[in-house]
């Protein structure tokens, strides 16, 4: 139990620091969600994790924020959205790991430019998420996987002083 609470506390701490180090990210930074914008390029210096904020800044109605699957990215359809805005000022909480992807569903504004993919990770790594189960099934296993670390390293010595 004395482990497993431990394992408890780091995880705590672990998160912790994640919410401390969440990035709000200013989307096309001073040219904000329009057409004409390389988002794939904005993007490609970026490490997006969960937790962290999208802020999409523009003229409320003249464009959207429509978050799409895959395949509604590749056709710059809206039609089967997951969420949509058009209030002029956008904030998307990363709150899953995995490829998110976001369109303005004005037409002709997606093929001009108006989408943009996001990779998110979990931050910290892996760490964050499998560090419980992790950590308790690593309680039980962990004398004898020292037992089977011990073995091998004896058998690595009487190679060593055989050769
Ligand atoms: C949003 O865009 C407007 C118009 O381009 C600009 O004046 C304003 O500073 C921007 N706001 C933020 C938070 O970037
Ligand atoms: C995207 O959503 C549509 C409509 O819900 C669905 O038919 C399609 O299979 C989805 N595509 C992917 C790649 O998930
Ligand atoms: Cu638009």
């Amino acid at each position: 139990m004395a482990s497993f609470s431990a394992a408890l506390v780091a995880l705590l701490l672990a998160s912790c620091a994640v919410a401390a180090a969440a990035t709000t990210f200013d989307v096309g930074d001073g040219h904000g969600w329009q057409t004409g914008v390389d988002y794939t390029a904005w993007t490609s210096d970026k490490t997006f994790a969960v937790g962290d904020k999208l802020v999409f800044n523009y003229t409320r109605k003249a464009h959207t924020v429509t978050e799409v699957n895959d395949s509604g990215y590749s056709a710059c359809s809206g039609a089967n959205s997951l969420s949509n805005d058009d209030s002029g000022a956008t904030t998307v909480t990363l709150t899953m790991a995995g490829v998110h992807y976001f369109i303005c569903d004005v037409t002709g504004h997606c093929p001009n430019g108006m989408k943009l993919t996001v990779t998110v990770t979990v931050a910290g790594g892996s760490t964050t998420g499998g560090t419980v189960p992790t950590g308790a099934s690593g309680v039980s296993r962990g004398p004898a996987v020292s037992a089977a670390v011990a073995a091998a390293e004896g058998a690595l010595v009487a190679l060593a002083l055989f050769s």
